[in-house]
């Protein structure tokens, strides 16, 4: 396959973003009442509004006939139907798979995958069953109350996610805790309130031989025998998840309680998959499966809808006419809803974890941008702090907003104001504020002279700013399940455009293997090889400055 800058529309591509950098998104609005129905579509309760963003008719051709040459439809199709795409590891990636139809079969190897699924499913319900209705007791009898997850990146950011943001449907006197950082201050502060003998690990990990969480969980298990002072307990009290059986035995905890899934789900696409056991126990299984509902809705629509009315391949393509040809390097992520606080970290380790990349999965030096630095919260938080830098710094930084019609909690009109913000950040953003409209204010303000001329450079707003606009109708397990699925998809499109293998992620391994290197020294031990004098420096100085207990 040719490369992503040798494709036949690259150059048509960048001659058109000449002549679109200096077009005023305001002028395509005024020239167009339509503009608004043009570029927006609903699917799966999701309305994507993509018109203000410096794009024409002719943009979303050009990108289209990139996303063919590309051949984008083909990649859609092998990834359904469980062809290895996951070149380097040489494994299929299956997440649709767990929220397929059941009798839709998907086969790796041959062999139909949908039975297993359906089997963990069904192991999940009873399990998460028994906790919530209390049949499940800790080993003194009692209910249990607290869940805490052990497990990091994709076996946490995920669950941690969509159980903060569903946290409407707990149930009450179950309460959810996650620990993930191997700084023994996360599963300290997290255990303190909590009584071992209502207290429930599950220790998520699909190798189980993660540094972090066999720590963690290590921890636990001291803490949990502590109190209770009985081996027996573990079984109680640990749940696994993992495609380690070995090891997981090894640990102590009962393969019964063991929840399996697959080397075709990739960590960070995970949360579908047993890895959502956490998500179960909070909200029902019913609305689990509402969840994996709303996501497969986004998964037939993204495999159905024609490229030009698809939303994951829109918003794909608009983020890459920003990175490739606008020279934009990052990309905001601003739901206006507490409840998805944790989708900008969430979409971090999902985007730049698969698309943070510079050698196509063909092993060729990549010579263009590819996955942008994703970041963002929740708003109106950060209005008050970064907005500045989107507003009137150098960089161009396209923005996903995102938003509930309807707030699980409206207090007064406390929404309303939330929407407001929400409605008048990308409007701020496309309008900006000129030179002489920031002069006229001032002057009808009283202001004068230089300190008129000065203030006036300090208050004007570029503006033309891009941003897509994303509402739903209330934050729901199904809607946030199509909202995963879409950013999902996206990630996907943009891999498969930049020519990369979107699904490893070997990038996270040469720092573990250093620290790996350098733990035996900060116990005193000898080094297994030199360091620069910076890091032998700093170890020296660890080492002098460490109390001894
Ligand atoms: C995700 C990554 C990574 C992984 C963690 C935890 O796609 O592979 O974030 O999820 O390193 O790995 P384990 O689940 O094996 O502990």
């Amino acid at each position: 396959m040719t490369r992503f800058s040798a494709s036949p529309s690259i150059p048509q591509l960048q001659q058109h973003w000449r002549q679109m950098a200096d077009v005023q998104m305001q002028d395509l609005f005024a020239s167009d009442p339509q503009r608004f129905e043009r570029f927006s579509l609903e699917a799966c309760g999701i309305l994507l509004d993509y018109s203000k963003n410096r794009i024409r008719d002719e943009t979303l051709g050009l990108l289209g006939q990139l996303a063919e040459e590309r051949q984008l439809p083909t990649w859609i199709q092998r990834m359904f139907s469980g062809e290895a795409i996951n070149n380097t590891e040489q494994r299929a990636v299956l997440h649709v798979a767990l929220r397929n139809d059941p009798a839709q079969p998907i086969r790796v190897n041959g062999e139909d995958v949908m039975p297993g699924v359906e089997r963990v499913l069904g192991q999940m319900e009873r399990l998460s069953e028994a906790i919530r209705n209390g049949s499940w007791s800790g080993h003194g009898g009692q209910r249990i109350t607290d869940v805490v997850n052990i497990g990091i990146g994709g076996s946490n950011l995920g669950p941690l996610m969509v159980c903060e943001a569903l946290r409407p449907y707990w149930q009450s006197g179950l309460r959810l805790h996650f620990v993930s950082n191997v700084d023994g201050t996360h599963l300290s502060e997290t255990l303190r309130p909590l009584k071992a003998e209502t207290t429930l690990f599950i220790v998520a990990s699909k190798t189980f031989t993660t540094q972090e969480t066999l720590s963690n969980a290590f921890s636990a298990r001291a803490w949990l025998l502590d109190q209770l002072h009985d081996e027996q307990a573990v079984a109680a009290h640990f749940i696994a998840i993992s495609t380690n059986r070995a090891k997981v035995e090894a640990f102590g905890i009962d393969s019964n309680h063991m929840l399996e899934f697959w080397d075709w789900v990739g960590g960070r696409y995970s949360l579908w998959s047993a890895i959502g056991f956490p998500i179960a126990v909070a909200i029902g299984m019913d609305r689990f499966r509402q969840l994996l509902a709303g996501a497969r809705c986004m998964d037939q629509h993204f495999r159905q809808a024609p490229l030009a009315a698809n939303m994951p391949v829109i918003l794909a393509l608009l983020g890459i006419w920003y990175s490739n040809f606008a020279g934009a390097s990052s990309q905001a992520i601003l739901p206006y809803d507490q409840y998805l606080r944790y989708l900008p970290d969430y979409l971090q380790q999902a985007d730049m974890e698969s698309n943070g990349k510079s050698v196509t999965r063909d092993g060729e030096a990549v010579d263009y941008p590819t996955g942008p630095i994703i970041w963002g919260s929740a708003g109106t938080d950060g209005q008050h702090a970064y907005y500045q830098l989107i507003h009137q710094g150098g960089h161009l930084i396209p923005c996903d907003f995102i938003a509930p019609v309807n707030s699980h909690n409206e207090l007064g009109d406390q929404h309303l104001k939330l929407i407001s913000n929400f409605l008048a950040q990308p409007e701020a953003l496309m309008r900006g504020k000129s030179a002489e409209q920031a002069r006229a204010e001032l002057e009808a303000a009283g202001v004068s002279g230089e300190r008129l001329e000065l203030l006036a450079r300090h208050k004007t707003f570029p503006g033309n700013r891009p941003s897509n606009s994303l509402m739903f109708d209330r934050l729901t397990p199904e809607v946030l399940g199509s909202l995963i699925a879409l950013y999902e998809h996206k990630i996907f499109v943009q891999g498969v455009l930049w020519g990369l293998n979107s699904y490893d992620q070997w990038g996270v391994e040469l720092g573990k293997e250093l620290a790996n290197r350098i733990l035996p020294e900060l116990r005193g031990e000898p080094g297994q090889g030199r360091h620069d004098s910076s890091t032998q420096g700093l170890i020296r100085h660890f080492l002098q400055h460490r109390q001894s207990d």
